[in-house]
């Protein structure tokens, strides 16, 4: 059996579907971007909203598809903004975020949640990557939260090293390898 080598991203963030396009592309996937809303349910849990999400799209679409919701979870306000992230973004913004940090630490991850839905399976993939958040923002590439966040082990932000670098090493990248390299698996076997 021929396997599909198509998935749609349903999102709405162009710089999220560039960065998985990509990635996927890697491993021979091609990706296309599907702009349905994305019910978003209240939980803790990424993988929750990712696989909720993507069972809800799936009933519109009918397609091989992917959710994905990530989030800045900040150590010293105990996972704040973690699940909230795309309103805290839209509200306070970095500056916001900038603010609330004066006079704590630092540290801090980005978390991703990949949920894949079709015919004949549901996957939900994690990625995690940490470091700590920057004094200001710096650079002008990607999105959101990448201009104040600065992965472990360089000293520049998402924002200054750019998708190549992001790719190797993000949140997204992680989840969305492992989800590749599982439907990779799967197609040589028939399933997917
Ligand atoms: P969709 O829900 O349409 O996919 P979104 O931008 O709302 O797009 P998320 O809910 O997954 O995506 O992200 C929550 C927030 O966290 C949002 O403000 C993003 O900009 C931010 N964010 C997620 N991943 C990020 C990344 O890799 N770099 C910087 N910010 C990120």
């Amino acid at each position: 059996m021929e396997p599909p080598r198509l998935v749609y991203i349903v999102t709405g963030n162009e710089g999220k579907f560039r960065e998985a396009s990509r990635i996927l592309g890697e491993y021979g996937i091609e990706a296309r971007q599907a702009r349905l809303v994305k019910v978003e349910i209240q939980s803790d849990r990424l993988e929750d909203i990712a696989l909720k999400a993507a069972r809800i799209a799936y009933v519109q679409l009918r397609r091989p598809l992917i959710v994905e919701d990530a989030g800045l979870f900040i150590d010293s306000l105990r996972g704040f903004p973690g699940p909230y992230s795309d309103y805290v973004y839209r509200t306070i913004g970095i500056e916001g975020i900038l603010n609330l940090l004066q006079g704590r630490g630092r540290s801090a991850c980005f978390r991703s949640a990949v949920a894949y839905v079709a015919p004949m399976a549901e996957k939900v993939f994690s990625g995690e990557v940490c470091g700590r958040i920057a004094e200001e923002p710096r650079g002008s590439e990607g999105f959101g939260f990448d201009p104040i966040f600065i992965p472990e082990g360089y000293s520049q932000t998402f924002a200054e090293l750019g998708i190549g670098v992001k790719n190797r090493v993000s949140h997204r990248a992680q989840a969305l390898r492992k989800l590749a390299s599982w439907l990779v698996g799967a197609a040589h076997t028939g399933g997917w």
